[in-house]
């Protein structure tokens, strides 16, 4: 069967990101949904887990590992999505920007700049491949926005300049979110505000903004990823709406590797 040489050569175990990434409930789930109590998640960090893709494309060896998508390794490897016939992982998402309450009256600016902030997978990617390929991560950010006036433009459109007043910004250290993160921080720098961003754990990023520590994030994935949070949140944070539409989890393996479907690993 190939989905037990598959698991063997795999040692059963799933290469996953951190313990707090929706992903990683979402796989614990279907581990119990498909009946996979042989398999494994093991949890490390996004930057530990696209190492060990790179070293398992290096030697066309196998893997499997909690994937999504907007994110470089698309463009990097051969890759595909496992089917999931159970739908565990859900038909798509949207990535979600989240205020703190009372953002709006002390920095109208910065609010305006969040809410309007929306754009495509591919603007998401081009910052991430740059960063992949070795740029700095604020270089990266601020190559984009150099080089995509006019959409940066429609985020601060009207928007008067403000005098070095402090944005903080909170953000998981996945790709995507580096990406984003780092890019709407150059656009309110660009009109005046002394930003910091912090990365945490997905639901300390949360936590933050609900507290009132951090003024806002645009990393928030629903409706599945990060539903659980959102519902232990969503009374003290105030949603500005989707910044990206498209978004996918799941799991992923090489091109090379005859399985198709999660049904595949029993
Ligand atoms: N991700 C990237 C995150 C959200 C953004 C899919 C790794 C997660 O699983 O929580």
């Amino acid at each position: 069967e190939a989905g037990s040489d598959f698991g063997e050569e795999v040692d059963y175990t799933i290469t996953g990101i951190d313990a707090g990434a929706g992903v990683t409930a979402s796989t614990e789930e279907v581990l119990e949904a498909y009946d996979l109590e042989d398999w494994s998640l093991q949890t490390s960090s996004g930057a530990a887990m696209t190492q060990a893709l790179g070293d398992a494309f290096d030697n066309e060896e196998p893997i499997i590992v909690t994937g999504w998508n907007p994110h470089w390794k698309f463009a990097e490897y051969d890759l595909k999505y496992l089917e999931d016939t159970q739908g565990t992982f859900g038909e798509g998402e949207d990535i979600q920007t989240f205020a703190r309450q009372g953002l709006e009256e002390d920095h109208p600016e910065a609010f305006e700049v969040l809410d309007n902030f929306y754009w495509e997978g591919e603007n998401m990617n081009e910052v991430m491949l740059n960063i992949n390929e070795g740029a700095d991560e604020e270089e990266a950010a601020r190559d984009w926005v150099d080089a995509n006036e006019d959409m940066v433009s429609e985020w601060t459109n009207g928007l008067d300049a403000v005098d070095g007043e402090e944005i903080e910004l909170v953000y998981v250290a996945w790709d995507s979110e580096i990406a984003s993160t780092n890019v709407v921080a150059q656009v309110l720098e660009d009109l005046g505000y002394d930003v910091t961003i912090t990365p945490l754990e997905a639901p300390y990023m949360f936590q933050s903004v609900a507290a009132g520590d951090a003024d806002g994030m645009v990393a928030a994935w629903l409706p599945i990823t990060h539903e659980h949070l959102l519902e232990d949140f969503e009374d003290d944070i105030v949603s500005l709406g989707v910044n990206l539409e498209g978004a996918q989890t799941g799991l992923v393996v090489p091109e090379y590797v005859d399985i198709d479907s999660i049904e595949d690993l029993k």
